[in-house]
C-alpha cells in the first residue's frame, strides 16, 4: 500500500509517520509537507534513511503540483495532516488559515478523486464541535454533535471536514474523518501550551496563562492519536466521522501546576495574561464509537503521558533549543511581549 502523508514534518504528522514507517516496512509512506515553521525535518531523522519512507517538499494548495504528485506517485490512501494548527496565529492573520487548511483541502480532494484513491482521511479537530459549559460536566462532544466554530482556525477546520463530506456524497470518494482532541508529546512545537510551559520552566522564565485558567482541555497523548488514525483507516466505515479522546480532562491552571510539579519548579512562575479572544471554554471528547466499533484504546493516561513527554524534552533539549533560537523569537515578541503578556 502507497499512503501519502501530508504534514508528516508537524508534530502529529511527524509522528504518525515514524509510527507507520516502523510498524509497516512492507507498505510505502511519502511525506509531502511545505515546510513552514511548523515543519521540521529533524522529527524525522530515526526513519529518513528507511527504503519504506520518502520525503517531498510542496503545498496542498499547489493545484499543479499536487495533480503532478498524484499522476507520479498514484497514492492508495491519503492522510491529511497539514494544516496552520495554532488557534493564536489563526487570529492575527486568518487568510492562511482559510489558504491551506480549506483550499489545500479541496485540492487534495480533486487529486484523489481524479487519481481513485481508495482512503481519504482528513485529520480534524474537536474544536469544530465548538464549546462546552464550565458547569455541564456531564455533557461531551459526540459524532452528532453540530459544528458550532470559535476561531479562525477552527472555522476553516469545519469548512474543510464539509468539504469532504461534500466529496464523499457527491463524487463517491471513500473519506473518513478523525475528530481528535489536544495532543501532546514529543516532538510538539513549543508554541502551544504543554511544550510551551516545559521550554521556559526550566528556563526559570514566566508561565502565561491567559484569563483565569480555567478553562479545560481534553488531552490526548500523540501516540494513542496514531493508533487511532491507522485503525480509522484500515477498518473505520467510509462516509463516518470518528471521535478521538481519552477523557484526560484537566483545567490549563492544573495542567501548568502538574508540569511545574514535574520539574520541580515553583509555581510563582504562573503569571495571568489577557486572555486569548473569543476563548473557549471546556472542550470533552466522547469517544464511544471508536472504542466500541474499531476496538481502540488508548495506552497513556494524562498521568503516565505527561512525565512521559517531559522526559523526551529533558532527552531532547537540541531539538527544542534549536527552534526557540530561531524564527520563534519574534513570534514570541508579537504575541507575548509586545501584548504586555510576558517580559522580554
Ligand atoms: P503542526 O502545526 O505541528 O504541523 C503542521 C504541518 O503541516 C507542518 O509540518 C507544516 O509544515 C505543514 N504544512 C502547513 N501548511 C502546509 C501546506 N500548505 N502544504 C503542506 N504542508 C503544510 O500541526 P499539528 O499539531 O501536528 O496538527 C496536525 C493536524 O492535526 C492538523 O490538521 C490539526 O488541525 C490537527 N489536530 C491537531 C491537534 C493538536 O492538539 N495539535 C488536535 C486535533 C487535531
Ligand atoms: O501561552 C499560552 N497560555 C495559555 O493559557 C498558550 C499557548 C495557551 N494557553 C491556553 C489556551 C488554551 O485554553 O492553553 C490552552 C491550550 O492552548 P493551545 O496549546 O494553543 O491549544 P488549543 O488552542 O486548545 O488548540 C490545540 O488543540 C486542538 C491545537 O493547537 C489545535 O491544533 C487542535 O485542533
Amino acid at each position: 500500500m502507497k499512503i501519502l502523508v501530508t504534514g508528516g514534518a508537524g508534530f502529529i504528522g511527524g509522528n504518525f509517520v515514524q509510527y507507520m514507517v516502523n510498524k509497516y516496512p512492507e507498505d510505502q509512506i511519502i511525506n509531502l509537507d511545505a515546510l513552514t515553521y511548523a515543519g521540521n525535518l529533524e522529527t524525522l531523522k530515526s526513519v529518513e534513511d528507511k527504503p519504506n519512507y520518502k520525503f517531498v517538499k510542496g503545498d496542498i494548495a499547489d493545484r499543479e503540483f499536487i495533480m503532478d504528485l498524484f499522476e507520479k506517485e498514484r497514492p492508495d490512501v491519503v492522510v491529511n495532516f497539514a494544516a496552520e494548527s495554532h488557534v493564536d496565529r489563526s487570529i492575527e492573520d486568518p487568510d492562511i488559515f482559510v489558504k491551506t487548511n480549506v483550499l489545500g483541502t479541496t485540492t487534495l480532494l480533486d487529486a484523489s478523486v481524479k487519481y481513485g484513491v481508495k482512503r481519504y482521511h482528513q485529520v480534524s479537530t474537536d474544536e469544530v464541535y465548538g464549546d462546552l459549559p464550565l458547569d455541564r460536566p456531564d455533557l461531551f462532544f459526540t459524532e452528532k454533535t453540530p459544528l458550532h466554530t470559535s476561531s479562525p482556525y477552527s472555522s476553516a477546520k469545519a469548512a474543510a471536514d464539509l468539504f469532504v463530506q461534500a466529496y464523499h456524497r457527491t463524487y463517491g470518494l471513500p473519506t473518513t474523518i478523525s475528530r481528535c482532541s489536544n495532543n501532546y508529546g514529543p516532538y510538539h512545537f513549543p508554541e502551544k501550551l504543554i511544550p510551551l510551559i516545559i521550554s521556559r520552566a526550566l528556563n526559570d522564565e514566566t508561565i502565561p496563562v491567559y484569563g483565569t485558567g480555567e478553562n479545560v482541555r481534553d488531552w490526548l497523548h500523540v501516540h494513542d492519536h496514531c493508533t487511532a488514525i491507522d485503525l480509522i483507516i484500515r477498518n473505520g466505515k467510509v462516509g463516518e466521522v470518528y471521535n478521538v479522546g481519552g477523557h484526560n480532562e484537566r483545567t490549563n491552571l492544573e495542567v501548568v501546576k502538574t508540569v511545574l510539579k514535574a520539574l520541580d519548579k515553583p509555581e510563582s512562575l504562573i503569571t495571568y495574561v489577557t486572555d486569548r479572544k473569543g476563548h473557549d471554554m471546556r472542550y470533552a471528547i466522547d469517544p464511544t464509537k471508536l472504542e466500541r466499533e474499531l476496538g481502540w484504546e488508548p495506552e497513556y493516561t494524562f498521568d503516565t503521558g505527561i512525565p512521559q513527554t517531559i522526559q523526551w524534552y529533558l532527552d531532547n533539549k537540541e531539538w527544542w533549543e534549536n527552534i526557540i533560537s530561531g524564527e520563534y523569537q519574534n513570534y514570541f515578541k508579537e504575541m507575548y511581549v509586545d501584548k504586555g503578556r510576558a517580559e522580554e
